[in-house]
């Protein structure tokens, strides 16, 4: 079976999801997209030769009943309210990260999830299937290192949109390791602080503070500290640490690019975007969705469970960067829903 797949925001990042579900992955045809700027549609239909329909609204493309999935790549405030509608309908749900921008509304979508037959939401945290990431979580877990004490982290960007707010450095950037290290820990956070350091003269945002601590406590004790930084202008990179009772476990540089020596100096190039630093992870994840549709399966990537743990994270981080002191978090227990092994058919 040929998955449908209806995209909902054809910006950078829907424009990526088109190219990949259209020219890279097998199993799916974008057969219609919709944007609130509808010549950023018309051009992705244009652009990527697609044989799709351009709907005026989310609304209307759901009710399609020729879609089977439908991926939410519009600008993270507007997700909650796609999900909300697309959970009335029969179809899968690609949503790229957050889930929502508030806690509440997270909550909105995984009740409204649990009273359908089964799960239907995957997460777009992608960097899951990075697999240097996967592959150091590997090697953690096998307890070559003893137990995980202290993670340090750093995320940089070059530079962030006119859009990006100071929440943003929370619920669109912190936010991929705020589920990174939950999962790379398999622990539940008790608290979240953020702080300050010197601002960057390179801030152009209203409001915005660049760069930002973030230091995380989870429920065994580990300490993880991240380094939001998103207008470092030199490039794009993310970074990651791991200290054990009996060793270290460090990614490796990104190493997209040789090694030049001359002229007295070396030099390596570094990534300027998520788009080429992410992209096995981006291509590994949106398969793995769309093999789990075609077979009407419940996806079994990052769950709305899981963007509603980040979502309540990121809104104790939030909290945080009022006063910069330290931010309980209480999470609920997993509800039974999330948990089970999900059945085959709905
Ligand atoms: P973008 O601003 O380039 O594109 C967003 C598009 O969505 C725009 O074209 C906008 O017109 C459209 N849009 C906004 N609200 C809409 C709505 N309600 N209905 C339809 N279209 C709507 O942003 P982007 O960089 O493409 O980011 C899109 C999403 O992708 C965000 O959720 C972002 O967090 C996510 N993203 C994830 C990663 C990652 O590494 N996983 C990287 C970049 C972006
Ligand atoms: P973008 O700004 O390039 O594109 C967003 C698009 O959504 C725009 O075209 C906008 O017109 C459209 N849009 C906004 N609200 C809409 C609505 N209500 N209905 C329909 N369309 C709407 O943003 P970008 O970078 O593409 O990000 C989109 C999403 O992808 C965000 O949620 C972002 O967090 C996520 N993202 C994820 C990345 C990742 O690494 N997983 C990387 C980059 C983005
Ligand atoms: C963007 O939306 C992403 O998800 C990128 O991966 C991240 O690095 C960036 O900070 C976000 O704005």
């Amino acid at each position: 079976m040929v998955v449908k797949v209806g995209v909902i925001g054809t910006g950078a990042m829907g424009r990526a999801h088109i190219d990949r579900l259209t020219n890279v992955l097998t199993g799916a045809k974008v057969v219609a997209v919709t944007d609130i700027n509808q010549e950023a549609a018309e051009a992705a239909v244009h652009d990527f030769k697609l044989d799709a329909k351009v709907y005026p609204d989310d609304t209307s493309l759901l009710q399609d009943p020729d879609i089977d999935a439908v991926f939410v790549v519009s600008f993270g405030g507007a997700h909650e309210a796609t999900v909300l509608k697309a959970l009335d309908t029969d179809k899968f749900i690609f949503t790229e990260k957050p889930l929502a921008t508030t806690l509440e509304g997270a909550k909105r979508i995984v009740d409204k999830e649990m009273t359908k037959p089964r799960k239907v939401i995957q997460v777009g945290f992608m960097r899951r299937y990075d697999e240097a990431i996967h592959e150091l979580k590997t090697k953690l877990d096998s307890g070559i290192i003893g137990k995980p004490l202290v993670v340090r982290a750093s995320h940089i960007n070059p530079d962030v949109a006119a859009n990006y707010s100071n929440e943003m450095a929370i619920t669109d950037t912190l936010i991929h390791e705020i589920d990174e290290m939950h999962w790379l820990l398999d622990d539940d956070y008790a608290s979240i602080q953020i702080t300050y350091p010197r601002q960057s003269s390179k801030v152009n945002n209203e409001g915005l503070r660049d760069p930002q601590l973030a230091t995380l406590t989870t429920k065994k004790g580990v300490v993880v500290q991240v380094l939001v930084h998103v207008t470092a202008q030199y490039g794009y990179e993310v970074k990651l640490e791991v200290v054990g009772e009996t060793g270290e476990l460090k990614l490796p540089d990104d190493g997209f690019a040789p090694i030049v020596r001359t002229q007295a100096t070396q030099q390596t190039a570094i990534e300027t975007s998520w788009v080429k630093r992410f992209l096995q992870a981006y291509n590994t994840e949106v398969q793995e969705f769309i093999n789990q549709v075609a077979q009407n399966q419940s996806p079994i990537g990052p769950s709305a469970w899981e963007g509603y743990i980040a979502a309540v994270t990121a809104e104790a981080g939030i909290r945080s960067q009022k006063d910069q002191e330290p931010v309980l978090i209480n999470v609920a227990t997993t509800p039974a829903f999330y948990q089970k092994k999900q059945a085959v058919q709905a």
